[in-house]
């Protein structure tokens, strides 16, 4: 085992390499103005992929729903532009942007930080703590999938669900967001408030209208934007996001803790909830629906910044992943960890420094 942070001295051999003969690896950039598909996830959705907005809320703690009740489903087919099938670690995710838009008017609050998960537990839980900010953040989670679905079964109009947990709803969803291990073995966060599961989304929405981003604490207008920055080299769920682009199929859920006091799910009150455009929306052909963004470089697989080279910048992404070991974000074996197999591989990789 290499101490960690230990640098041979063999690796600083490839420096010295002639750049007469860099060349740029493939970088490709491509907006999707539409999903292919969009569905409203909610276990009563009678429409399903043909409904104009989705309605994003909570049912916490009520047994029968899930606690992230009412969810939207997005989905982008890569492939066409962005060739599949080159192995996970080919695709260097360099901006990788998904917006939405919201359907209601001054119905909620903007909430742009986390928020303690303690914060949605009752308020006579001994653990419970207040929200400090108003309403909950909007947020996006990597698509698990039961029931035998997966990425390319499941389509704008399959069935929601398969045998509930607790009847009506509970815990039935074959596509649900999900917590990912180094294995990339999902787990569904849709009821972690009631099994009080700590994760984190891939992002949590910022918010914007016409002038710029929305001040917190603010009530949101109609039409304002919701935009997601998905790619962050630093956190996990960067894997999951290779993984899709290998595949060729993107797929993301869009939720929030925000509860029902209205509408779907029971309560009194009006909705405090956020609803979004889908692409059937009449509102679409403003250019409403939801849209994805993506700058990928296509390099090799120890580059792992994407900038061609195999250097001292990509061995710093090395040895976060490393000192982690149970992480696949530089796994140049496939076996899901990165550790001192991995190491040697870079090693090689590192003293050719450019991809090859
Ligand atoms: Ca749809
Ligand atoms: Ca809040
Ligand atoms: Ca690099
Ligand atoms: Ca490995």
């Amino acid at each position: 085992m290499f101490p960690r942070f230990y640098r041979p001295a063999v690796l600083a051999a490839g420096i010295a390499a002639c750049l007469a003969s860099f060349s740029r690896s493939e970088v490709v950039s491509v907006s999707f103005t539409e999903p292919a598909l969009d569905r409203w996830m909610y276990p009563f959705n009678f429409a399903a992929g043909a409904e104009a907005r989705a309605s994003l809320f909570a049912a916490v703690n009520q047994a029968g729903f899930d606690d992230r009740d009412g969810q939207l489903l997005v989905g982008f087919d890569t492939a066409e532009f962005i060739p599949a099938g080159r192995g996970r670690l080919s695709y260097k995710i360099l901006s990788a942007t998904l917006k939405v838009y919201v359907e209601n008017d001054n119905a909620f609050f903007y909430d742009p930080t986390p928020d303690p998960l303690a914060s949605s537990f009752a308020p006579n839980d001994p653990e419970y703590v207040p929200d400090a900010d108003p309403s909950k953040p909007i947020e996006v989670w990597p698509a698990g999938y039961r029931n035998g679905t997966t990425a390319a079964t499941f389509l704008e109009d399959s069935g929601f669900g398969g045998t509930p947990d607790v009847f009506p709803a509970q815990g039935a969803r074959n596509v649900f967001p999900s917590l990912l291990d180094h294995a990339q073995i999902a787990t569904d966060v849709s009821n972690q408030v009631r099994t009080r599961l700590a994760a984190n989304p891939i992002a949590l929405g910022r918010l914007f209208d016409s002038d710029g981003e929305l001040a917190p604490g603010t009530l949101v207008p109609q039409g304002s934007e919701i935009r997601f920055t998905l790619a962050d080299a630093a956190s996990a769920n960067i894997v999951y996001l290779q993984n899709a682009l290998d595949t060729g199929l993107v797929r993301l859920l869009i939720t929030t803790l925000e509860p029902t006091s209205g509408g779907p799910g029971g309560g009194t009150g009006g909705v405090t909830y956020p609803r979004i455009y889908t692409k059937e929306s009449v509102a679409a052909a403003l250019g409403y629906a939801p849209s994805l963004t993506l700058e990928v470089a296509l390099t090799c697989a120890a580059d792992f910044n994407g900038d061609d080279l195999v250097d001292d910048s990509d061995f710093v992404i090395f040895v976060a992943a490393y000192n982690e070991l149970l992480d696949a974000r530089c796994d140049l074996n496939g076996d899901t960890v990165t550790d001192d197999a991995d190491f040697v591989d870079f090693a090689s990789a590192y003293n050719d420094l450019l991809c090859n």
